[in-house]
């Protein structure tokens, strides 16, 4: 068909790259598959799943293969409530959530309920790829600053932000994921979680706070409270989904905000896909009423924890002089930066023929600017493939730096 078919926005999407590389190298034998953020399948509860799924169609099949409503089963909605209330310390009613398709489709709906073409958004340098893509969709201009160790750079927010003003523009919302960050592994201080919030009063934006890592874990160190906890205006939008405690395939996720955004990301969803999957957020729902989440989460972050360790000291081993990486406490995701003038898009296609695959750096940005840097999953292969994977990658990157 014609490329003049297709609709102008369609023509200026960016393939994401994560999908794509899915595409290319999962299940591909021979490569080590460092790329997207896959939970390891041993840690699916296939036994607990059985039984959810034979007592919703023994018990509830009236109710888990009929239409839904658009916010979500009721039951999921009453315990993602006192799961987050105990859990998180936030304090909720039933209508200040959403279940969605996938925290995915909340990026989506916060995009499509928020953002005027032209307005201003902020978001971290890297941040997820995706909610790049979420946004831009609906012509959001991007403000990028910088992390550290200790997250997002607060000081920077701020002079951004005093910029701004000056030149009369307002920010929208800022957009982070301030625990085990996606791409950088690294987590936000509570000093600066709570600084942000002060600057979203005295500036009038919201915070989209994205907490899909949160309960992965893997150190004693206290996480720090979400955002959200301290929200007393109403400005925090708080995601969270059911793909890395559970199972990604089920595409439930959900949203918690003020019960007037809720209405309005409801009315968007309506249009988007009338609701999500009656089945699995039935499947969803008695895996937290029967006490099954709490105790898997404990279980994958000791899982995940020799994993993370793994990749940490086969880095410490093989990578050669020059790069840097990030030492993460929890999530799936490990960042490594190069020497500048390296260029890990093109390192890519040597590093596969070298038997391991990554995420470019580039994909994290707005701009695609920084060449240099990677992302590293650990929570996909097996701890011997993580060590292999990261020995291929270390002999890759020193080829790559003599040829330049
Ligand atoms: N936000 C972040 C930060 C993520 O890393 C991911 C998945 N990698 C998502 C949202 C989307 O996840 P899902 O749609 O599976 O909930
Ligand atoms: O497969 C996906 O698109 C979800 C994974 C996200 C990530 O790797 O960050």
């Amino acid at each position: 068909m014609s490329k003049r078919y297709f609709s102008k926005r369609v023509l200026e999407m960016r393939p994401s790259m994560i999908r794509e590389l899915v595409k290319k190298y999962y299940g591909k034998a021979d490569i080590v598959d460092l790329t997207s953020g896959k939970p390891h399948p041993s840690t699916f509860p296939v036994e607990i799943i059985k039984e959810l799924i034979n007592d919703a169609l023994d018990k509830a099949s009236a109710a888990v293969l009929q239409y839904g409503p658009t916010l979500g089963y009721s039951e999921l909605i009453k315990q993602l409530k006192s799961f987050i209330e105990k859990r998180y310390g936030i304090n909720l009613s039933n209508q200040d959530i959403i279940v969605t398709t996938g925290s995915a489709q909340a990026l989506d709906l916060i995009g499509a309920t928020l953002i005027n073409p032209g307005e201003v958004l902020i978001v971290e340098a890297p941040t997820y790829t995706n909610a790049i893509d979420a946004f831009t969709q609906y012509n959001a201009k991007f403000v990028q600053i910088p992390i550290d160790e200790q997250g997002m750079m607060v000081e920077k927010v701020e002079e951004e932000l005093r910029r701004l003003r000056s030149d009369g523009v307002n920010v929208k919302f800022l957009y982070t994921i301030p625990t085990f960050h996606n791409p950088a592994g690294i987590t936000m201080s509570e000093d600066r979680r709570k600084y942000l919030l002060e600057l979203a009063s005295k500036y009038d934006f919201l915070i989209v706070e994205d907490d899909a890592y949160r309960e992965l874990s893997y150190s004693d160190e206290v996480v720090p409270p979400a955002i959200k906890r301290w929200d007393s205006e109403g400005r925090v939008i708080y995601c969270g989904t059911f793909s890395k405690v559970l199972a990604p395939g089920f595409r439930v996720g959900w949203m918690v905000a003020e019960p007037e955004t809720i209405r309005m990301f409801e009315i968007v969803k309506q249009r988007r896909d009338l609701h999500t999957s009656t089945f699995c957020q039935f499947i969803a729902s008695e895996y937290i009423r029967r006490g099954y989440l709490e105790q898997h989460v404990l279980k994958i972050r000791q899982f995940y924890r020799p994993k993370l360790k793994v990749m940490l000291n086969a880095l410490e081993e093989y990578m050669p002089e020059g790069f840097t990486w990030t030492k993460p406490e929890g999530g799936m995701f490990v960042w490594v930066i190069g020497p500048t003038g390296l260029n890990t898009t093109y390192m890519l296609s040597r590093a596969v023929e070298n038997g391991v695959a990554y995420v470019p750096g580039e994909a994290f940005y707005v701009d695609g600017s920084v060449k240099n840097a990677m992302r590293l999953n650990f929570s996909f292969p097996d701890e011997e493939e993580i060590a292999e994977g990261v020995k291929r990658l270390a002999k890759t990157c020193s080829e790559e730096i003599i040829q330049r």
